[in-house]
C-alpha cells in the first residue's frame, strides 16, 4: 500500500494513506544500512505484518529533495519574509531562490506582516523581486490570504524562511482548524525562537502544505557560473552577450549584466547579494580540498 510521510516522530513515521487514514510505521533497517533517510513528503510503500507496527519497505523515487528544511517532492517553495520584525532577510531569500531554481521548484515570494510595515519596505520588496511571483500579505488582518490560498490549491507547497516571519501564523490564517504553535520574538535580539521544530505536512486544498522550522543559517551548494546564471531570471539571456564567455559579471569588462545594472534594469541589492553569494560559492570550492 502507498502513502506519503507527513511527519517523523522519534524514529517512527506517520504515513498518510490514500483513503485519508494515517498509520504510524517503522522504516526497514536496510534504509539505515544504505544511508537513506526517509523524508517528510516521501511517497512510500508500506506492508502490514501480523503483529507490531506497519513497515516502510520502499521509498519511491523523489522528484526533488530540499535538505534545509529536509523535505521531498515539492511543487512550490513559498519563501516567506517579514515586512517589520524581523527585518526582511533578502540574502536568505536569494539563496532559497537559488535552491528552488537548482531543484526546478517553482518559487513564490511572500511578504508577510504588511499590517505593521512602512511603505518603503513593501516598495523595496516589489522592486527587488519584480522578476518573480510575489504576494503582500498579513496573517493578522487577512489581507492577501485569498490570493495565497489560490496559489496553494492542488500543489504540494513548502513554507520556508527565517524564524518568526510568520510561516505558522499564515498556515493558521489559511486553515484555522490547524492551530499551529506560533512564537514571539526574543526581546533582546529581535530574532525568532524557532517555535516550529520539525517539518510537518498538512493535506489541504487538493494538495498539501508543509510548515517547516525557519532556518536562518543556510549553506549554498556548489554551483558553476553557468548554473548560477540560470538562477537569475533577471539575467535572462543577457549573459550570453558578455564579452567573455564564463563572465562572472564582477570585474570583467564589457559585461552585459553590469550594463543592465547601469540602466537600472537590475536591482542594486540583488546584484550586491549576487556577488556575495558568488564569493561564498567560490570560497567553498577553494576550501574543498583543504
Ligand atoms: N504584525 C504581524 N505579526 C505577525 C503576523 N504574522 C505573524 N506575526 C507574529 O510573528 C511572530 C512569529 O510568528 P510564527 O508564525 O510563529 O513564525 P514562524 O515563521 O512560524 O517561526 P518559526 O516556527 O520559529 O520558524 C508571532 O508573534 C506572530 O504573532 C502578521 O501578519 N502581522
Ligand atoms: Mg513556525
Ligand atoms: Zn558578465
Amino acid at each position: 500500500m502507498q502513502g506519503r510521510i507527513i511527519r517523523g516522530v522519534g524514529g517512527f513515521y506517520d504515513v498518510l494513506l490514500q483513503d485519508g487514514e494515517t498509520v504510524r510505521c517503522k522504516a526497514r533497517g536496510r534504509f539505515r544500512n544504505e544511508g537513506v533517510s526517509p523524508m517528510v513528503g516521501d511517497l512510500v510503500e508500506l506492508s502490514f505484518p501480523e503483529t507490531g507496527f506497519a513497515s516502510m519497505d520502499e521509498i519511491l523515487p523523489r522528484t526533488n529533495a530540499l535538505l534545509r528544511p529536509p523535505v521531498a517532492n515539492i511543487d512550490l517553495l513559498v519563501i516567506v519574509l517579514s515586512a517589520s520584525v524581523p527585518k526582511p532577510d533578502f540574502l536568505l531569500a536569494d539563496k532559497l531562490l537559488i535552491q528552488a531554481a537548482t531543484l526546478k521548484i517553482e518559487p513564490l515570494i511572500v511578504l508577510n506582516k504588511i499590517d505593521a510595515a512602512k511603505s518603503e519596505i513593501s516598495e523595496e520588496f516589489l522592486d527587488v523581486y519584480s522578476a518573480f511571483r510575489t504576494l503582500l500579505v498579513s496573517s493578522r488582518t487577512g489581507e492577501g490570504i485569498d490570493a495565497l490560498e489560490a496559489a496553494l490549491t492542488k500543489r504540494v507547497s513548502c513554507f520556508a524562511g527565517q524564524s518568526a516571519v510568520g510561516k505558522s501564523s499564515l498556515l493558521n490564517a489559511l486553515f484555522p482548524q490547524l492551530s499551529l504553535e506560533t512564537g514571539e520574538l526574543a526581546k533582546r535580539t529581535d530574532r525568532g525562537k524557532h517555535t516550529t521544530r520539525q517539518a510537518e505536512f498538512w493535506p489541504f486544498l487538493g494538495g498539501a502544505v508543509l510548515d517547516t522550522p525557519g532556518f536562518s543559517l543556510f549553506e549554498l551548494s556548489e554551483l558553476t557560473q553557468d548554473e548560477l546564471n540560470l538562477c537569475y531570471p533577471e539575467f535572462n539571456g543577457v549573459y550570453t552577450q558578455c564579452r567573455f564567455s564564463g563572465c562572472r559579471h564582477n570585474a570583467e569588462p564589457d559585461c552585459a549584466v553590469k550594463a543592465l545594472l547601469a540602466e537600472g534594469k537590475l536591482s542594486q541589492g540583488r546584484y550586491a547579494r549576487y556577488l556575495e553569494i558568488q564569493k561564498e560559492i567560490e570560497e567553498k570550492r577553494k576550501h574543498k580540498y583543504d
